[in-house]
């Protein structure tokens, strides 16, 4: 029997409420509980109907704001560390579900096919979604980039969305994860890629669940929306880049389903809008910073101060690029923050005007071949 969560802020809860619902009509779920950022106009809409849902479903429903318990900016990983302390230390339900709370595709179907995958004996449930071929711009350049870079013969660099909120844990694996010392640390963005970091390091067995009508939620408009999720997903990767993670983890993906027209010609940010964060905020420190980098960067750089430039930063660049940063980058300094930013950014518009513009198929290809040259390079780079 399960417990299902929701972290929140600032969502809709007219959304949230109906997730909720969702969840206590379903008969694995024994208890569903809220976790807030902090006592917002949605935490206050929901408590208000809560005990009402509680009466109806006949099961308990909880709202409660989250605790302080990492180190970094008090975010979403504080939400989810929050829920795994009280399912773990209030309740002896065997498994836990998360769930974003914004999500309008949101279906029993999510939580059914999450608990027979358990069923099946694994720890770890993930849910992946269809995603437009210039969405999940962190998960590709950042996420799945880093981790095969670092850790080539380990499961991480094939999770297929490694920072995805949606996924099941059994107790066993609950555990694990909260006495990881870096997963409770991590109370940013960057609790999604710790969670996904600490069951392959501990050798968590693995499924992967497809869900054909795709995580439907609040969207971006600019890159600039997700500046705050990129460098705090990046520094994330960056603190692990020394630890052990284990080999020859169980992993399972169920084979993906046919992508339906609408995903694959959907944009997945505004590419305008985009250009114009190359010329803006430089300093001159940022200018003596790209003396760490290859001089086509810099130059490159460089000349985005005037017009944005880009087509210079390929696959093989950005992995030097990378390694670069791995080794440089400091999360609390506003330069490096920009600069990273703007790094990125060229890897994004070099993609989507090279690889996407030619179409789903190809650019889904590409990106999973490039993800495996990432890890042949590690591999056979002495
Ligand atoms: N308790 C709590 N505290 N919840 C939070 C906080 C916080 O400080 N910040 C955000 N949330 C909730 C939010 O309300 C939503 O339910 C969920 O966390 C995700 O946030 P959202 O703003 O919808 O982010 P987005 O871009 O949809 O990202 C999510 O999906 C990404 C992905 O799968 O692509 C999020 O889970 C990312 O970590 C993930 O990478
Ligand atoms: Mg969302």
């Amino acid at each position: 029997m399960s417990l299902v969560v929701f972290p929140f802020k600032e969502e809709d809860p007219e959304v949230l409420l109906r997730n909720v619902k969702v969840a206590l009509d379903h008969p694995r779920v024994k208890e569903v509980l809220c976790v807030g950022a902090s006592e917002d106009h949605c935490f206050r809409a929901v408590s208000a109907a809560i005990p009402d849902l509680s009466r109806e479903y006949g099961k308990p429903v909880n709202v409660i704001v989250q605790e302080r318990i990492g180190e970094l900016r008090p975010g979403k990983g504080d939400g989810m560390n929050t829920a795994l302390k009280y399912f773990l230390e209030r309740t002896d339900h065997e498994r836990v579900h998360f769930y974003d709370a914004d999500i309008v595709s949101f279906s029993e179907e999510w939580i059914t096919k999450a608990e027979e995958a358990a069923d099946e004996g694994y720890q770890v449930v993930r849910h992946y979604f269809p995603r437009s071929s210039t969405d999940a711009m962190i998960t590709w350049f950042i996420t799945r980039t880093g981790f095969a870079l670092l850790w080539p013969k380990s499961v991480l660099p094939w999770i297929e969305q490694p920072i995805g909120g949606e996924l099941l844990l059994t107790r066993e694996a609950a555990g694990v994860l909260f006495s990881d010392h870096r997963v409770r640390r991590q109370s940013d963005w960057g609790i999604d890629t710790l969670y996904t970091f600490s069951m392959a390091a501990h050798g968590l067995s693995i499924a992967e669940i497809y869900i054909g009508v795709g995580k439907l939620h609040k969207l971006y408009g600019a890159l600039t929306d997700l500046k705050t999720m990129l460098i705090e997903c990046f520094a994330a990767v960056q603190s692990l880049k020394g630890e052990a993670v284990a080999e020859g983890t169980v992993h399972h993906v169920e084979y993906p389903g046919p992508v339906k027209q609408e995903v694959k010609e959907k944009i997945g940010y505004d590419i305008e809008g985009t250009l114009w964060l190359l010329r803006e905020n430089w300093t001159d420190r940022q200018a003596e910073l790209l003396g760490l980098f290859p001089g086509k960067v810099r130059e490159g750089l460089l000349a985005s101060r005037d017009y944005p430039r880009f087509a210079f930063m390929d696959d093989g660049l950005w992995a030097e690029v990378y390694g670069i940063l791995l080794e440089h980058f400091e999360p609390g300094d506003p330069d490096w923050r920009e600069l990273l930013f703007k790094l990125w950014i060229t890897r994004v518009l070099q993609y989507t005007t090279t690889v996407a513009l030619r179409g789903y198929d190809y650019a889904m290809y590409y990106l999973h071949r490039m993800v495996a040259d990432y890890v042949h390079r590690s591999l056979t780079s002495g």
